[in-house]
């Protein structure tokens, strides 16, 4: 199991190496954060406020900061601490934010020794009045009794320096709040050199884990943290003010372009952002959970013949499973029917069965596969026959858009034809159709009129290229003529084409033309040929 986002802030506080945090201010910066490889993520006020278009005085409300942070956490699986100002209030006000806080998964606050509103550290010319220590005392402690989490962290905030104090002051306030429970102390500075930090560190002597923000003092060597014993160092603003200026540098060329156009190279392509919202998970779900957006067509595939043809390649696998630019036939297939969001598969094995895995697909097996025919395989799959459905084949290679144009037309019967294809040869099947093809727009209502390797040269109009698709009333068809078929003597030795000759006289069996597209892997130079199709 994941470790809790609560145990691993309490990691990165206790252990013993410096930690970094980066702050974000939403859920993108927060998704971008954790994948640039930090281990938790700074909720800043201050970039959350500029974000939101106020200051960091407390103008945004906590249920607004609250549901910025909830955004954060729910876009990410590293710790978030979060700035919590002030607490947004008294004791009472702070117990609150800190149960909505474990709530969503938010894993530590830090609070810090001003009074509300705060004004923002680094603003100058400000009057930072100091909570009294008492008071904050017993902030921290209520915050403590509330949490039931043990590893929610409360990291207490010094601002000693900030309102212009001393180190004396400093460390008083700082012991005070570790006395009464915080679990790490923050100090800050606004110095341009770690002198404060450093005086702080040397009296201070590993008390407890300290928290900086080098903000203001950034030249600072890290591994000069890391040996003054500091625990977690945060980069509290950089992301937001990294965006602003790329958003600044965008809108200005594009409001003096008028244009887009030279701006296209310099931002990132709207696929990005379609990652970075996560849309490969939501596709995932909608393939397995919405039955909506998943075609009702079932998919029957036939893949039970060897292909003796290819010899010692089919010695281990059928045809279907011939490799072909790193990837089986039939995966190719499943993978082309996925898309379109057909995800009722069901595969007729049979050779070598134990290669077609059935992952992402259901298989029937024909295990009379040696001394039968596709058209008996296609019977052993007659209980998936109903509704929408599609028939293939397993060592045909599709173009994509084929699929579509198959499941677009309305005809109980549709069959696919190549119109390109050489019909001089004896052995394909090749079809005559109620009209040739025509290059413009009236390939429609054209329909099957004989189909058979007796077909070729002037009398065929194509070869079929493998593919029936029906309509709930054509599958229906399908299923009855393959019942009255199975009575037949030869039914173990009839092809696909013998069924849907024997549907022409009952139903208009419409021919979707094509031209090429498509490939039926018969042979050595098939195979060779599909780098160019593919
Ligand atoms: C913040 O990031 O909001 C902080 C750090 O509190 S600072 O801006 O330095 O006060
Ligand atoms: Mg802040």
């Amino acid at each position: 199991m994941n470790k809790a986002k609560t145990t691993l802030l309490r990691e990165l506080l206790t252990s013993k190496s410096l930690e970094f945090i980066c702050e974000a201010h939403n859920g993108l910066s927060a998704r971008i954060v954790e994948e640039a490889g930090f281990s938790g993520i700074w909720g800043s006020g201050l970039s959350i406020s500029a974000a939101l278009g106020v200051r960091d005085s407390n103008e945004a409300s906590w249920t607004q900061i609250l549901e910025t942070a909830e955004f954060m956490s729910d876009a990410t699986q590293i710790p978030i601490l979060l700035d919590g100002d002030t607490g947004y209030g008294n004791f009472n006000n702070f117990r609150r934010l800190v149960k909505k806080l474990e709530q969503r998964e938010i894993a530590g606050v830090c609070i810090e020794d001003k009074r509300f509103p705060k004004a923002n550290s680094l603003i100058e010319g400000k009057q930072q009045p100091l909570e009294d220590i008492d008071t904050f005392c017993g902030k921290i402690k209520a915050g403590k009794d509330t949490q039931s989490d043990p590893d929610f962290c409360i990291v207490a905030r010094v601002e000693a320096f900030i309102a212009g104090l001393g180190l004396k002051q400093a460390i008083e306030r700082a012991e005070a709040y570790r006395r009464a429970g915080a679990d790490a102390v923050l100090i800050h500075s606004k110095k341009r050199t770690a002198a404060d930090i450093e005086a702080f560190m040397r009296e201070w002597a590993d008390r407890h884990p300290v928290v900086i923000v080098p903000t203001k003092y950034y030249s600072t060597p890290t591994g000069h943290f890391q040996d003054m014993g500091i625990s977690l160092a945060i980069w509290a603003n950089h992301i937001v003010r990294a965006s602003v200026q790329a958003m600044q540098k965008a809108a200005q060329r594009i409001h003096a372009e008028e244009s887009v156009a030279s701006i296209e190279d310099h931002i990132v392509p709207v696929s990005e952002i379609f990652r970075l919202q996560g849309a490969p998970e939501l596709e995932a779900a909608e393939n397995r959970y919405d039955t909506l957006q998943n075609s009702r067509a079932k998919t029957v595939i036939l893949a039970a013949s060897r292909g003796s043809q290819f010899g010692e390649m089919t010695a281990d696998r059928p045809k279907a499973m011939l490799k072909v630019n790193n990837r089986a036939i039939l995966d190719d297939t499943v993978a082309k029917l996925n898309k379109h969001k057909i995800n009722d598969i069901y595969v007729v094995r049979g050779y070598m069965k134990g290669a077609i895995s059935g992952d992402g697909y259901n298989t029937i097996d024909n295990a009379a596969y040696a001394e039968t025919n596709e058209l008996y395989s296609l019977y052993l799959a007659r209980h998936v026959l109903e509704g929408e459905s599609l028939i293939m084949y397993g060592d045909c290679l599709y173009r994509s858009h084929l699929i579509t144009d198959m499941l677009d037309k309305e005809a109980d019967i549709r069959i696919l034809v190549d119109a390109d294809k050489d019909t001089s040869s004896k052995e394909h099947d090749h079809v005559m159709c109620s009209r040739p093809y025509t290059n413009d727009f009236l390939n429609k209502d054209i329909y099957l009129q004989d189909i058979s390797v007796k077909v070729y040269d002037e009398t065929a109009h194509g070869e079929w290229a493998g593919i029936i698709a029906s309509s709930p009333k054509g599958t229906r068809m399908i299923r009855d003529t393959l019942e009255k078929m199975s009575t037949w003597e030869n039914f173990n030795q009839l092809a696909l084409t013998d069924m849907l000759r024997e549907l022409i006289p009952a139903c208009t069996i419409q021919v979707v033309y094509t031209k090429g597209g498509w490939l039926d892997v018969d042979n050595l130079l098939d195979i060779a040929d599909v780098g160019e199709f593919l």
